[in-house]
């Protein structure tokens, strides 16, 4: 085998796992159907990025506010692109509005609510969506949800607000914990500077209670999950994508064991069935190894898909073991021709007596 044909099988390889990878398909399709233990189901929203109007938020908000089980509905931030652009802050409120009758909603700051050129600009959110950076919820006696907006520069939260997290969670015990902010608490390692520039201190807070189950976030844009293990108790930590490109719609179904997660894009007409879109998150779950891919939670990159990371060492096992054979066969090849070179030599410099 050449080594061009050796190569060529080596990027098929990849690109065929690669793809597997990506289309990796979803357990169920379509839209969960509502089983056994089904209690309520509440929506995120995130990075509107509008200026002056936006009709995916207007419609976004016009079809939840028309399903008829949804019990809360919270935008995690950046609503807006532009902290002083007036029009499209009364068009933010007259969105959200609309679903006033029909479920408890919230909206918490994100950096392009707030920040502007480097300064802060609380003015209009405040004027539209209230003072309050922090606020508390509690849903169908089961989930109390968290909101910790923006507030600051940095992004910090600070050790007053945690503390005043603290005390909420303490005196709901009994409830499992759901808290929202605008920035992730994950770091990914080409977007590290655009998780909660304190993280480590939200987590030490976080830690004290087992109650505690998940995370909810925008800002990078993109649909992620990492699970954090420490404390009593793990905590899976979301991001979702940007309601600006697609009109991304999150939705979950909360159960009395479990909480499924799905989305919907109203605009497309798409069901989001990767494994980043839909999962489910068991209450009181034991397992360390949620996807089942040998890899515990607290270390795998994708902990919801089965096939990564095992496929990443797979995938370096065949390109090495490629390129092994690949060079062994040079060398081999190499060394012939020199024999060969040799042989030749020799018969020119005595050449056959006649
Ligand atoms: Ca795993």
């Amino acid at each position: 085998m050449g080594g061009k044909t050796l190569f060529s099988s080596l990027l098929i390889f990849i690109l065929v796992t690669s793809l597997v990878v990506i289309f990796y398909p979803s357990p169920k399709d379509g839209n969960p159907s509502i089983g056994e233990g089904y209690l309520f189901t509440f929506a995120q929203l995130t990075d509107s990025h509008f200026s002056g109007s936006s009709s995916k938020l207007e419609g976004a908000i016009s079809w939840l506010a028309e399903r008829g089980n949804l019990s809360f509905v919270v935008h995690t931030g950046d609503i807006v692109d532009n902290p002083l652009d007036e029009a499209a802050w009364r068009y933010a409120y007259i969105y959200m509005h609309g679903l006033d009758g029909k479920c408890v909603w919230a909206v918490l700051a994100g950096d392009n609510d707030v920040i502007l050129s480097n300064r802060l600009y609380t003015t209009n959110f405040e004027r539209y969506f209230g003072k309050s950076a922090d606020q508390y919820f509690i849903l169908g006696g089961r989930l109390l949800i968290i909101l910790l907006g923006l507030s600051s520069l940095d992004g910090r939260i600070s050790e007053e607000r945690l503390e005043w997290m603290d005390n909420v969670i303490e005196g709901h015990k009994d409830l499992h914990v759901v808290i929202c902010l605008h920035q992730c608490l994950f770091s990914l390692p080409i977007l590290s500077l655009t998780s909660v520039a304190n993280a480590g201190e939200v987590f030490k807070h976080i830690e004290k209670h087992g109650n505690v189950v998940m995370t909810l976030s925008g800002h990078i844009h993109m649909s992620w999950v990492q699970i954090y293990v420490g404390g009593e108790k793990k905590i899976w930590l979301t991001s979702a994508a940007p309601l600006e490109r697609e009109g991304y719609v999150r939705l979950f179904d909360v159960y009395e064991d479990r909480i499924e997660v799905y989305a919907f894009s109203l605009l497309t007409g798409k069901t989001y069935n990767g494994v980043l879109d839909r999962f489910t998150i068991w209450l009181n779950s034991e397992s360390l190894d949620e996807d089942g891919d040998f890899w515990s939670d607290g270390l795998d990159l994708m902990p919801t898909h089965p096939l990564v990371p095992n496929i990443i060492p797979l995938q370096a096992l065949v390109a090495a073991t490629i390129i092994t054979y690949y060079l062994k066969l040079r060398r081999r090849l190499r060394a012939r021709n020199s024999k060969l070179k040799c042989k030749i030599q020799r018969t020119y410099r005595n050449p056959p007596m006649k």
